[in-house]
């Protein structure tokens, strides 16, 4: 089978993703929940690479000094049996109520000097099973109301705690690497670094800019409405793309992490390209779940469709490259007769000059057809399986 996943795929799931139990805010859970350890083995089961984990997801946020060594030893007696690797941890600072004004930019010095400890302890866990990469997902820094919060005081906050473990980890000898994950909105009413672009900004104001990259998802920025692609070059081109997380999500509606590929097949078929294209060494982690209505086994299913639609597209993606006709199209699109070669590249006044002096047949470039029409419909038809 082509499609079969395989260790080099570098697929991930996290312990809270195919342990999702289906609690949503009007309906109770309906599966029963996983322990960590069952988890990595229905990981196994199913041909995944890694497993990435909440603090809390491992180590429950009141368990004692004994709990935690005896869950840690058997959890990674797991991967041992199994062979599954930690790339990536992250922290819980949301779902306890001493979190719901935020964490790091909590209006309480207590809660944000708790939430600093937390993420300490969290960060010395994910590195001691094998963690190179860290995320940040802000998911209660925010506001309902901006009366609540200076949102200048709110980022010079969230600052402030990124640059204080950068210089942990760098104390401590670490190998690892932050990854921040923007989202609009959901849980709180408005979140701070919002998108991609965002986070990219914030990335340039830290102590130690090197250290500190992106963890984009789809869902996150879709739901802001935006590209999700372009986010993701451009954080390619700023040498940020840290890690990804994978799933779907239809515009304009509640933050869905759907099963890779369940909405928008076309563009997530151009994701899975230039990630293959540019040569991301990542992870490709699914930050998704199954659907409510599911039993275990259709937990499964959702998982190893994560996987499969990736295998499928990324065969597409070769296709599409080795397709002559789109091939020759995007040759005619890109065509270049060499005659604008004197002004391109650096400035200079010479350069400048000439261009300001050359004569343009405007009328004539405004005329051409560009032949998307055909450049997308073969797309479409090389998906649906009929070229
Ligand atoms: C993460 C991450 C998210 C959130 C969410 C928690 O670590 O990447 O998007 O937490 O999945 O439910
Ligand atoms: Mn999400
Ligand atoms: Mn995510
Ligand atoms: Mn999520």
């Amino acid at each position: 089978d082509m499609y079969e996943p395989k260790p080099e795929h570098k697929f991930t799931f996290g312990l809270w993703t195919v342990g999702n139990i289906g609690r949503d805010p009007f309906g109770e859970p309906v599966r029963h929940p996983l322990s960590p350890v069952e988890i990595v083995h229905l990981l196994a089961d199913v041909g995944a690479y890694g497993v990435n984990f909440h603090d809390n997801d491992l180590i429950p946020i009141d368990a004692t000094p004994a709990d935690r060594d005896r869950i840690l030893r058997e959890f990674k007696a797991a991967l041992q049996e199994t062979g599954l690797v930690v790339p990536m941890a992250t922290t819980n600072l949301f779902a306890d109520p001493v979190f719901k004004d935020g964490a790091f930019t909590s209006n309480d010095p207590k809660v944000r000097a708790y939430a600093l400890q937390k993420t300490m302890r969290a960060i010395d866990l994910g590195v001691e099973c094998g963690a190179k990469v860290y995320v940040f997902w802000g998911g209660r820094e925010g506001v309902e109301s901006d009366a609540a919060k200076d949102p200048q005081e709110g980022l010079k906050r969230y600052r402030e705690v990124i640059n204080f473990l950068c210089a942990y980890v760098k104390d401590q000898g670490y190998d690892l690497k932050f990854a921040l994950e923007p989202k609009p909105n959901e849980p709180r009413g408005d979140i701070y670094l919002a998108t991609v672009g965002h986070a990219l900004a914030f990335i340039n104001t830290l102590d130690h800019p090197d250290m500190v990259g992106l963890n984009p998802e789809v869902a996150h920025e879709t739901m802001a409405g935006l590209n999700f692609l372009h986010g993701v070059a451009q954080a390619w081109d700023a040498g940020k793309l840290f890690h990804i997380d994978l799933n779907d999500q239809v515009i304009g509606r509640y933050d869905q992490d759907f099963r890779f590929g369940a909405v928008n097949l076309k563009a997530a078929f151009f994701l899975v390209r230039f990630l293959e294209n540019v040569g991301y060494q990542g992870s490709r982690h699914f930050d998704a779940h199954a659907y409510r209505t599911e039993d275990y086994e259709g937990v499964k299913t959702f998982a190893r469709g994560c996987m499969r639609t990736y295998l499928i597209l990324k065969e597409k993606a070769r296709r599409f490259d080795g397709d002559a006709e789109i091939q020759a199209l995007l040759a005619e699109i890109t065509a270049d007769d060499g005659t604008m070669a004197p002004f391109q590249g650096g400035y200079s006044r010479d350069k400048a000059d000439a261009l300001k002096a050359h004569p343009f047949d405007r009328v004539a470039l405004g005329r051409r057809g560009l032949a998307y029409e055909r450049l997308d419909q073969l797309t479409n038809e090389l998906l649906l399986g009929v070229r």
